[in-house]
């Protein structure tokens, strides 16, 4: 089988009817931005099927927009916390918490490439406006997004959570068994210390029934995060763009982009010369120079100030660009969201970057992505030095993001930027 033929067959077999496991065993459930990517890598070569999983996605949404982390569709006991842990209240099992909003982004993609699921776009456009206004009402600080775990960012372990998870008693967390050490070596994961804590957090958003009015005053953990921040940024950009293709009116949603841009102002980091994440309770930078810090240009801006940390980074590992500063104290080259390089990531930096003119990187991040895949397989994420294969094998977004981006127009940019 050639790659794409792999790829699509990752897909298939990761298809459970209507929404796609990110891969068997690690992650038996629909998870919220796997989702997406695996809607986009459907629809190159089965719109309909791509349609369907956004669909499933969304019907997932709670009345108060807020559209879950993970949806539990079934009970499957290889997963912790499961869904009796979390006590989400919407109209199928989840967890309490969102996680980056790039499902109306590549919403907008899904229609460039198969205009025909249109009415379907637009059936789904007012439940993410609802989604991303819950973010504007629940979330900001300064006009940044901020998560309230770091399972909402998408990047669980990053240093950036450090300082925050410190202030976290997790003393009466109680026992718990973990599943995802015995799925993958426990060396590439989180530790039981970040776990408990993760827990903590959980037990006390469902305290409260995930009442975000209550939890705000509650909840010890509140960063304003890179990744949030830039995700909405770019979805309300697209979201425009669909909403005057649909004939909706669009005002709102152009005021929460100049609250966005300059909520984003507030994350650079002039210590670090990048974007960073920003601990609200302590009310300063946590230092941390993440691939996170790199989606400024797929949020729409093009700044240059932000670039030659983050070509520093790039420079520092073999492909393409690390979870986490390869020069920096703590760098893990295969410890999750502390150092590997995630296809996914790579995909939303790189193809920001070509939008935004910085080709010669961006095609450098792309030609770098494709040749992990090529030479280690569809993996969650591989070592930045090596190209070790890591995590999760047979990994749904990592084959979409080969059907959509890095298998395509394949040409070997390394060292040409
Ligand atoms: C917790 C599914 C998810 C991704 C996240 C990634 C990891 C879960 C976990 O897996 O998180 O949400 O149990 O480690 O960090 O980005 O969505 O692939």
């Amino acid at each position: 089988m050639n790659l794409d033929e792999q790829a699509r067959d990752i897909l298939r077999k990761n298809d459970k009817g209507g929404y796609t496991l990110p891969t068997h065993g690690l992650y038996p459930y629909q998870w919220n931005w796997d989702s997406a990517f695996a809607a986009w890598g459907f629809t190159t070569f089965d719109p309909d099927r791509g349609w369907t999983e956004l669909e499933t996605l969304l019907s997932g949404q709670w009345n108060d927009g807020m559209v879950p982390h993970i949806l539990f569709h079934r009970p499957d006991p290889g997963y912790f916390p499961g869904p009796d842990v979390w006590q989400g209240r919407g109209p199928i099992a989840s967890s309490g918490i969102s996680q980056p909003p790039v499902a109306a982004s590549f919403m907008a993609k899904m229609l460039a490439m198969d205009p025909a699921g249109e009415a379907r776009a637009r059936a789904m456009w007012p439940k993410l406006h609802a989604w991303h206004r819950w973010f504007m009402q629940w979330r900001l600080d300064e006009g940044a997004v901020c998560v309230t775990h770091p399972w909402e960012a998408g990047r669980d372990n990053a240093p950036d959570w450090d300082g925050a998870m410190k202030a976290i008693n997790a003393d009466d967390v109680g026992e718990y068994t973990r599943r995802d050490t015995s799925h993958v070596d426990p060396a590439m994961r989180p530790t039981k210390y970040d776990y408990d804590r993760y827990l903590k957090l959980v037990q006390i958003g469902a305290s409260v029934n995930w009442d975000q009015a209550k939890l705000r005053a509650i909840n010890p953990f509140r960063v304003a995060d890179p990744t949030m921040t830039f995700t909405l940024l770019r979805a309300q950009r697209d979201m425009v763009d669909m909403g005057r293709r649909f004939g909706e009116d669009v005002s709102e949603i152009e005021d929460w982009i100049k609250v966005l841009e300059a909520g984003a102002e507030t994350l650079w980091n002039p210590d670090i010369q990048g974007y960073d994440s920003r601990g609200v309770h302590a009310g300063t930078f946590n230092g941390v120079l993440s691939n996170a810090s790199a989606l400024c240009w797929y949020a729409g801006l093009n700044d240059a100030r932000a670039l030659p940390a983050i070509r520093r980074m790039i420079d520092a590992a073999t492909y393409a660009l690390a979870s986490f500063d390869p020069e920096a104290e703590g760098f893990e080259p295969l410890r999750y969201w502390r150092g590997p390089t995630w296809p996914i990531m790579n995909y939303l930096v790189g193809s920001g970057m070509e939008e935004q003119g910085i080709d010669a990187l961006g095609a450098r991040i792309k030609s770098d992505t494709a040749l992990l895949m090529q030479q280690n397989g569809f993996a969650e994420y591989y070592n930045p030095h090596d190209g070790t294969p890591a995590g999760g094998g047979t990994f749904t977004w990592t084959a979409a993001v080969w059907l959509g981006w890095a298998g395509r127009n394949l040409e070997d940019k390394r060292g040409a930027a």
